[in-house]
């Protein structure tokens, strides 16, 4: 796909700051005896993409507006356009030695998400979209599965760790999906978890409690590669609510229902 100059520039920021962060993740083995040291470290491998990534944004975009995970959010010149960015999804997974995290890019203008990129440097899979111009995974084009048998469907989600509130609501959900599914993974970064959804590597994907910035570029990747998204509660907004409902289109209406059904 021949992208516009702002998808050119998403996946130069995501490179780059892939770059600063491949580096970093062969240093976080190093410091494994000491957990508080590897976390103070990874706190700053993050920041310093955000940085990065910021850099490589204004640069380019002076006058569009900001949000991301750790910089927090600015408006632009052009109050139409913002970066919704998260540096490093999957925080936890890097802190651990995990190769499954991403940095997460989107475009969003007059409140619409039109460009979303997701990069995972660790295995160098840059999943990318554009509104109106299909899905890709390097340099092929993704479509999300085909499977309407929930049996033979694989579904990710995340779970609640340390003090989140909403743990009966979490096993409720499973109690109801797991019994009619091929099983549920977690694999602790929800950008990935969209990204895969595009790819037909998993049928669906629900969760809660999320923010902005680590869903609005894979929200985008889903919908180009022939996916639904929706959030929790139908009348409300992704983004703004930070929940989510993905799935390809066969099976969206029966997936949905049984995590709505709460
Ligand atoms: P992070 O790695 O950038 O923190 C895992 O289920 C997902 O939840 C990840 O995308 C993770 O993003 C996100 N997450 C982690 N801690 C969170 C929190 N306290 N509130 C909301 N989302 C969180
Ligand atoms: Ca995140």
């Amino acid at each position: 796909m021949q992208g516009s100059a702002n998808l050119n520039v998403m996946i130069k920021a995501a490179r780059a700051a892939g770059r600063s962060l491949v580096k970093d993740f062969r240093e976080v083995e190093n410091l494994q005896v000491s957990m508080k040291g590897a976390g103070d470290f990874v706190s700053k491998a993050d920041i310093a993409a955000e940085k990065i990534i910021r850099e490589e944004l204004m640069e380019a975009r002076p006058n569009y507006g900001w949000l991301a995970e750790e910089g927090g959010a600015a408006e632009g010149k052009d109050p139409t356009r913002r970066w919704i960015v998260d540096p490093l999804d999957g925080t936890t997974n890097f802190l651990h030695g995990l190769p499954h995290w991403a940095i997460s890019i989107a475009l969003e203008h007059k409140g619409e998400i039109i460009a979303g990129v997701v990069y995972d440097a660790a295995k160098d899979e840059m999943f990318y979209a554009e509104k109106g111009e299909g899905a890709w995974l390097n340099q092929s084009r993704l479509r999300v599965s085909g499977r309407s048998r929930m049996i033979e469907c694989i579904f990710a989600t995340g779970l609640p760790f340390g003090g989140r509130a909403d743990l009966p609501e979490t096993l409720q959900d499973l109690a109801r999906i797991l019994p009619s599914t091929a099983g549920v993974r977690r694999f602790g970064s929800a950008a990935l978890d969209l990204a895969y959804v595009a790819a037909g590597r998993y049928d669906g994907y629900w969760e809660r409690s999320l923010n902005a910035w680590d869903l609005a570029a894979g929200l985008l990747i889903v919908k180009e590669a022939g996916g639904l998204v929706q959030p929790m509660d139908a009348d409300g907004s992704i983004l703004e609510d930070g929940t989510i409902i993905a799935a390809n289109e066969p099976i969206f209406e029966k997936f949905s229902g049984i995590v709505r059904d709460a």
